[in-house]
């Protein structure tokens, strides 16, 4: 008599804050939109001036339990104080500005384009700029955007794998009590491909930043 449903145990609902970060252009608005939109192509986006909210649904199982997650998205303009174009809020004025709002971060995204190695490199920045926002659960996930365009990639995945070593590093030694994660994960908005992954990467972040282990 027992349907799927009798076999999960309980249903929780589960909020959590994503914080996507990196340059110009890497994407950020894009890929939050389709996340929320649950499908992939280029919904309208123009140059972040100010912060955006974006709210992403997804459901996961685990161990028979069944969660309801909301990603509540942050979403900074990538402009650096150093910048400085007119109308634009810089990510630190955001910062100043919405302070408020960040008292949690669950998950960072680190976002950079596969096919453009300064976005890469300046995720150094992009840590330095965002570890004030973060406590010991916070949960960090590398994001390559542009998959699409694989066939120009300038970051490698041996790059990737160092820069998850070193981005670890850098989190330590401004969080002595870390207790978090970094990942990886590389999609396309255009062609769709691991938009579903990420979706359960992040619920999955949120449910470790929230449950942390032990
Ligand atoms: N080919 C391709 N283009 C993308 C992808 N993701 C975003 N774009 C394009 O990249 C451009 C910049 O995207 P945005 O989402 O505005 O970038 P952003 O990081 O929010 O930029 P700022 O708001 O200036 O910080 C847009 O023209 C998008 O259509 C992708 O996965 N593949
Ligand atoms: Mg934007």
């Amino acid at each position: 008599m027992c349907n799927q449903l009798c076999e999960i145990n309980v249903l929780e609902k589960v909020t959590g804050f994503v914080l996507p970060v990196g340059n110009g252009a890497v994407g950020k608005s894009t890929l939050s939109l389709v996340l929320e939109q649950n499908k992939n192509g280029f919904p309208n986006t123009k140059k972040s001036m100010n912060l955006e909210f974006v709210y992403v649904n997804d459901y996961v199982e685990i161990d028979r339990t069944g969660y309801q997650i909301m990603q509540q998205f942050f979403v900074p303009p990538g402009q650096k104080s150093t910048e400085g174009i007119d109308q634009v809020y810089s990510f630190e004025r955001i910062i100043e500005t919405y302070v408020f709002l960040f008292r949690r971060i669950d998950v960072v995204l680190l976002i950079y384009k596969v096919d453009e190695l300064e976005s890469f490199n300046d995720l150094e920045y992009w840590i330095r700029q965002s570890i004030s926002l973060c406590d010991e659960f916070t949960q960090f996930i590398l994001v390559g955007t542009h998959l699409d365009r694989n066939d120009t990639r300038q970051v490698t995945e041996t790059m990737v794998m160092n820069g998850i070593n070193y981005l670890t590093h850098l989190i330590k030694l401004s969080l002595s009590n870390w207790s978090g994660r970094c990942s990886a994960c590389e999609v396309s908005a255009l062609t769709g491909e691991n938009l579903e992954q990420l979706r359960h990467t992040i619920s999955r972040a949120i449910l470790d930043s929230r449950q942390p282990a032990g």
